[in-house]
């Protein structure tokens, strides 16, 4: 593998930044200091520019059959997609189906599927769906020696990914035994059903209705429970895709009593809003993900939230349906849900534009700096999923996952030039300032400038270890 010199450009870590050049050798970071003078076999100018560690995304569906279809972007595309957005990692979810799969067996499964196609390293959380068969709480248990140290839980979607409260306790007891960490897709799910049933009685079943389906109290009521489940088990709990101003003062009630509890937000609730849809019609479609797309009056303060630690990691929820049947090897997408909320595919794209989107919406508005965006995109994410200090900093010694993003770049987001195999994109005609120029995995170039030069199946899978804020860090901290 050719070294790679680094030369003249700011390092970025989420404490600190300097003027640095950084070696890179043998897929590791080997130096770091001033003025290296030291024969590479490709020097890579960064002047005036960023060098910061590799995104990492730890909410994404990839090549996922879910919503009776399978998603537009495969372990392939995605993971490319990724990439040309500065994203060097990703931690998806391996799905244990409710009959006849134990949790190992869902994550053989899942590596057999993502191991093709990933361009960029990839790991799984445990979508655990049942814990009552015989031998499945010892197996849950084994895993995070294993290397899977994350499980989530759905407390929305009965039927199909929902788990009832003792399989939520039973997961956080195993965690605080192990050292993993429990996520939460905490919605009330048989409110949702509920009142979804409602609408379909009363024949209000239009696109933007879905948000109704999901009131913010949905998402407040299940962030408690969850959070009061985790204490009585003695574990820690980490809320994905917050969405509400209710759901976030949960959180920041919990982190103020000094609970180990964390939470994700994503580029839709902050970038987009229940305004943009309201009127749509079929358009609307664009928009339906659980928990919904909310009122514009929630983006102040979810920024907050980013701002203070509240919210400790920027993720995606990565999850596409095109707008359009048009590809012979994808089965329906969104248009099967045409006038009726119920039959819409949920997920939105984001892979691509996280870093684009927070570094402009963060940075260049001044709500925070590029340390705090470092952290929010890929050293948190690390931290909290047991992937630091391999990857999510600048270190002598890491994974050589690095981003040279040059913070005065501008392009304008559109779903003709993105990468993502989706025919829309959800930030369509925004300007933005800031990008990679070069992305470089385990020491290898994967992106330079618009030219692609990874391949598929380069990825690695990855072993996991506990986290490292476990152990490490305070839980009123970020
Ligand atoms: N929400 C989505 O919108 N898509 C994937 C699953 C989820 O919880
Ligand atoms: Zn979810
Ligand atoms: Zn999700």
């Amino acid at each position: 593998m050719p070294s790679i010199l680094i030369t003249g450009g700011t390092v970025v870590t989420a404490s600190e930044q300097f003027p640095a050049d950084v070696y890179l050798r043998d897929g590791l970071i080997a130096q770091i200091g001033t003025d290296l003078h030291i024969e590479a076999d490709i020097e890579v100018p960064a002047d005036g520019q960023y060098v910061m560690p590799g995104g990492i995304d730890v909410h994404t569906h990839l090549g996922e059959e879910v919503f009776n279809t399978i998603t537009a972007d495969d372990w392939e595309s995605g993971t490319t997609a990724a990439a040309f957005g500065g994203t060097t990692t990703v931690v998806d979810f391996a799905r244990q189906e409710r009959e006849g799969m134990s949790p190992l067996q869902a994550i053989e499964r899942r590596r057999g599927q993502a191991e093709p196609g990933a361009v960029i390293d990839y790991g799984f959380h445990l979508m655990a769906t049942n814990l009552s068969s015989p031998g499945y709480i010892e197996e849950l248990a084994a895993l995070p020696a294993a290397g899977v140290t994350s499980f989530k839980l759905l407390m929305a979607y009965p039927g199909t990914m929902m788990v009832d409260d003792l399989t939520i306790y039973q997961a956080m007891q195993v965690a605080a035994d192990t050292g993993a960490l429990v996520t939460l897709h905490a919605e009330n799910g048989h409110v949702i059903q509920s009142l979804t049933e409602r609408f379909g009685d009363a024949g209000t079943v239009e696109e933007h209705m879905h948000m109704h389906a999901h009131p913010h109290l949905v998402e407040g009521e299940a962030v408690h429970r969850g959070i009061a489940l985790a204490e009585m088990a003695g574990a820690g709990v980490y809320i994905v895709h917050l969405s509400s101003h209710t759901a976030l003062t949960e959180v920041e009630a919990a982190k103020a009593r000094g609970q180990a509890v964390w939470a994700e937000t994503c580029p839709q609730y902050l970038f987009a809003a229940y305004e943009d849809y309201e009127d749509a019609g079929f358009e609307a479609a664009k928009y339906i993900c659980s928990p919904p797309i909310r009122e514009r009056a929630n983006q102040d303060h979810l920024w907050r939230g980013l701002e203070t630690g509240a919210l400790s990691v920027f993720a995606t929820d990565h999850c596409t349906f095109r707008m359009h049947d048009d590809l012979p090897d994808l089965p329906p997408q969104k248009p099967m849900g045409r006038g009726d909320f119920r039959r819409i595919p949920n997920g939105v794209p984001g892979i691509e534009n996280r870093l684009h989107l927070l570094y402009d919406g963060g940075v260049v508005a001044g709500r925070f700096d590029m340390c705090r965006f470092v952290d929010l995109v890929s050293t948190m994410p690390a931290k909290l999923f047991g992937l630091y200090p391999r990857k999510g900093g600048i270190g002598v010694g890491a994974d050589a996952d690095i981003v040279v993003w040059d913070p005065n770049a501008v392009h304008t987001i559109e779903a003709a030039t993105h990468h993502m195999r989706v025919d829309y994109n959800l930030y369509e005609g925004l300007e933005v300032r800031g990008r990679p120029t070069t992305v470089i995995s385990r020491g290898e170039i994967i992106v330079s400038g618009d030219e692609f030069h990874g391949s598929p199946g380069r990825g690695q899978y990855l072993e996991r270890t506990t986290p490292w804020v476990m152990s490490h860090a305070e839980a009123g901290s970020a």
